[in-house]
């Protein structure tokens, strides 16, 4: 089954949208298989957003993801890579649609709220990058028949 990496930013945490952002992809049917609550540290952060490297708010966003905790979170679904960024919006929380995360509760494109690997490929570089095999659990959710045919 596909996996995703989710991040709840500083920003998401501060202003109290965790509960609301967890429930969100559990009512969807979304299964928990890594939770943690932590302080990224500047390696990580960096590593993380390797991409922007080049980019001139690098600096900030680094800055800004080990300013305050972070609430890592991978789930498992059908489509969830996918499913999951339509359930965030896009980058520009202004250009993003009422119903999503970031559509609902954001302004500025630097406190998006949240993050969510943007491919299968990113997901699983991500997950293996925030997580450690042992914390991402394995388990029968009694309820899955009765969200998958
Ligand atoms: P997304 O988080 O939607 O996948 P990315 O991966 O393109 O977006 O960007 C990662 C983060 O970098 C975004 N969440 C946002 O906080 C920041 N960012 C992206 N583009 C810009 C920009 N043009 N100016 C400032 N910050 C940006």
């Amino acid at each position: 089954m596909e996996r995703t990496f989710i991040a709840i930013k500083p920003d998401g945490v501060q202003r109290g949208l965790v509960g609301e952002i967890l429930q969100r992809f559990e009512r969807r049917g979304f299964k928990l298989v890594g939770l943690k609550f932590l302080q990224v540290s500047e390696a990580l952060a960096q590593k993380h957003y390797a991409e922007h490297k080049e980019r001139p708010f690098f600096g900030g966003l680094v800055a800004f993801i080990t300013s305050s905790p972070v609430v890592a979170v991978v789930l498992e679904g059908k489509g969830v890579v996918a499913t999951a960024r339509a359930m965030m919006g896009v980058t520009n929380p202004l250009n993003s649609p009422l119903g999503t995360i970031r559509g609902d509760y954001g302004i500025d494109i630097g406190r998006n709220i949240i993050h969510g690997s943007d491919s299968l490929e990113s997901a699983e570089r991500e997950i293996a990058l925030w997580f450690a095999p042992e914390e991402l659990l394995e388990w029968q959710a009694t309820l899955g028949s009765w969200v998958y045919e």
